[in-house]
């Protein structure tokens, strides 16, 4: 069982990106796909509706996954594996969430269960890098995220302009040499490809 999370700030297109990758890393049920939410404050994701597609899907109110709840999400986590054996379980964290504190969260979810961490995919909201970088309003969170990334998705691409897209990319670049850099939208499917592949083949620490 992989948990990969898809972490960012508030609005950037996580749970847009989840619904639409875990459909497409379940290719039509070959694949058991479970997913862990976390939306304090943010658009809450019908439930009910995705698990009639045959997955499973956890809410975790009352604090932050990576912080306050975190051993509740430990045993989410738990639980799925133990009731459901999912191959993948993607989790979308709070906008404000740490991606390196979810990932330690993650790996204390058991340690007789056969869990790998996949990556932190962080997505970066391309049509407003200039307000996402400006270090006197979001900019020290947003850069921890990007740090903090094993992938980079340069979200919204279908309508984000070439111009903030470049900039995004070279400035995300900067903070971060070491991830993986590619554009997404949602919309249009843009980017699920290589990010479906870099899930699959993601092994923790290689
Ligand atoms: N054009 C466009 N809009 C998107 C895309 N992904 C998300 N959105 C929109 O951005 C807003 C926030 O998306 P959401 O997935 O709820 O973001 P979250 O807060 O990070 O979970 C919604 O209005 C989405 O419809 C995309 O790829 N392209
Ligand atoms: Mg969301």
């Amino acid at each position: 069982m992989k948990i990969t999370q898809i972490a960012g700030f508030l609005g950037c297109g996580k749970t847009t990106l989840l619904l639409r990758l875990s459909d497409e890393l379940a290719e039509g049920g070959k694949t058991k796909v479970a997913l862990v939410v976390n939306e304090i404050g943010e658009i809450p994701v019908d439930g009910k509706v995705i698990e009639e597609s045959g997955m499973r899907v956890k809410d975790i109110g009352g604090g932050c996954i990576c912080c306050e709840v975190a051993s509740t999400f430990a045993k989410t986590v738990y639980s799925l594996y133990k009731d459901f054996s999912p191959d993948h379980v993607l989790v979308e964290p709070t906008g404000v969430a740490v991606p390196k504190q979810v990932k330690q969260a993650a790996a204390m979810s058991g340690r007789d269960a056969d869990i790998v961490l996949g990556p932190a995919v962080v997505l970066f909201d391309a049509t407003r890098p200039a307000e996402l970088l400006d270090m006197d309003m979001l900019g020290r969170l947003v850069v921890t995220q990007v740090k903090d990334a094993d992938i980079i998705t340069i979200s919204k691409a279908d309508i984000a302009e070439e111009a903030d897209m470049a900039m995004a990319e070279e400035k995300v670049r900067e903070l971060n040499p070491r991830a993986e850099i590619f554009r997404v939208s949602s919309f249009t499917g843009l980017g699920f490809e290589h990010l479906k592949q870099d899930i699959l083949d993601w092994k923790e620490g290689a």
